[in-house]
């Protein structure tokens, strides 16, 4: 199918003084409207310099890049105006240009066009906004190897595999005089290597999850234990206050860290204490125990000094159905005597810090942190599901030596669902909530 738009303009970088601005124009008339606010004549495809120019003023001196379809990021013209990075430059001329003809971009619309003109498929174009989005290096990386097809690549060889016994099969019932019926053995094998397949990539989707949109981590204890001394530690300022009284922290405190390239919620609690009657520390208490519950991982501390008692039990017994690990403190002050699962740090030394961080990795990516090649996100889970599911029905056919003619709806069906993830088959809702998370200007 083919597209043809109205000419869209948007500034591309954020509204902040800066080095440069960039206003990024799209569309069969992008280069012309350039072209009637400029002081020189554009030449295609080069570097141009020169001013944007109103009613005979001098504007700006800029730089216009302009790239003819379908050589350009969406595929339409492209012009691309770098102005000195003043907000106030920038959106005067952002008006000039539509004062000239173009109309502001909706969120998205720059990547939508992209798609829409077979730029890119959906996967990439998510990755996009991966990128633009990317709070930590690692899903940058997997969202910069989306952005290049990894898991286009991926998708489509499995689909590929399902089609070919799918099209035998097809063939067979259309054909029945000249072509023979597909062996059952032929359709339960291709059916379990895709099942494996697509097993392989939902193994990772909790991890992928995790990249993308960082975890949560609660760090919980008795009054005193070295909680606001920890979290302080591990962000390297004093966030929380810190004193030998107990019961010092009463409200949850929330900041973000990068710990071994993820993107991390740390969260100090207040400290768990039963029969008190302070009725603000009660409510802290409350807090403490929600934040514990809504955690990815909970630091499970208990004062070194001390050792475990009752009471670091019952609160540890709040994290059992977590991931957790028990960290002894105070290291400085007491004997290291640990159990093997324990962890013994002191926040005032840095002891055991680093080694702190690589078990939280550890803990939430597993032994063996395969390198994410490619992302999946929530939507592709919930295609790779559903094909998953259309998969073992055809596998259970297949099995039960069913008509190849009900066989081959559900690998349609598997199929149909695949092509969702590149955007083959795509319906305009999907589309819509997609390119509404974009920013304005890409
Ligand atoms: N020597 C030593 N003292 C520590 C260490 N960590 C914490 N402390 C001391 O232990 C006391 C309590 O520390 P906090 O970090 O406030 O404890 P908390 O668990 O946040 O306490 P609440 O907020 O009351 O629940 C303070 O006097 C800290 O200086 C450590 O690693 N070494
Ligand atoms: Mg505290």
């Amino acid at each position: 199918m083919n597209y043809s738009f109205d000419t869209i303009c948007a500034i591309a970088t954020p509204i902040s003084t800066g080095g440069i601005g960039v206003i990024r124009i799209s569309g069969d008339n992008s280069i012309e409207i350039v072209q009637k606010i400029f002081s020189k004549k554009i030449t295609p495809e080069v570097i141009n310099h020169g001013w944007i120019v109103k009613d005979g003023k001098k504007i700006d001196e800029v730089i216009v890049l302009p790239f003819v379809a379908p050589k350009s990021y969406t595929g339409e013209n492209v012009a691309e105006i770098q102005t000195h990075g003043s907000p106030v430059i920038i959106n005067e001329i952002l008006n000039i240009v539509l004062e000239n003809g173009a109309r502001l971009a909706q969120r998205g619309e720059f990547t939508k066009r992209a798609f829409l003109n077979h730029k890119i498929d959906l996967s990439q174009a998510e990755a996009v906004l991966d990128l633009i989005n990317a709070k930590t290096q690692k899903s940058a990386h997997g969202a910069a190897n989306n952005l290049s097809g990894a898991l286009k690549v991926k998708i489509e060889k499995i689909k590929d595999e399902i089609s070919s016994i799918l099209g035998k099969i097809i063939a067979s019932l259309d054909f029945p005089e000249d072509v023979a019926e597909v062996d059952y053995e032929e359709i339960i094998e291709k059916t379990q290597s895709a099942i494996d397949e697509i097993n392989d990539i939902l193994k990772n989707a909790r991890v992928h999850n995790i990249l993308r949109q960082g975890i949560k981590i609660a760090i919980a204890g008795r009054p005193n234990a070295g909680k606001s001394s920890l979290f302080n530690k591990l962000l390297n300022i004093d966030r929380a206050i810190v004193t030998e009284i107990e019961g010092t922290t009463r409200d949850t405190i929330t900041e973000t860290l990068e710990i071994e390239g993820i993107s991390a919620t740390l969260i100090d609690t207040a400290g768990i204490r039963e029969n008190n009657t302070d009725k603000v520390e009660k409510i802290g208490i409350e807090q403490s125990k929600s934040a514990i519950d809504d955690s990815d991982i909970v630091l499970c501390l208990y004062d070194g000094t001390e050792g475990t008692k009752k009471e670091d039990e019952e609160i540890f017994a709040l994290a059992k159905d977590k991931k957790h690990i028990i960290i002894k403190t105070k290291s400085d002050i007491c004997d290291n005597k640990k159990t093997d699962n324990e962890i013994s740090i002191s926040s005032l030394t840095g002891e055991g810090i680093e080694e702190l961080k690589k078990r939280i990795y550890k803990e939430i990516i597993g032994l063996n942190p395969a390198e994410s090649e490619f992302l999946t996100n929530q939507r592709h889970q919930h295609c790779l599901r559903l094909s998953l599911e259309a998969l073992n029905n055809a596998l259970i056919g297949a099995k039960a030596q069913e008509l190849q003619d009900l066989i081959s709806i559900d690998l349609k069906a598997a199929v149909t669902n695949l092509g969702e993830i590149s955007g083959e088959v795509i319906t305009d809702n999907i589309l819509n909530n997609i390119f509404e998370n974009f920013c304005i200007g890409k």
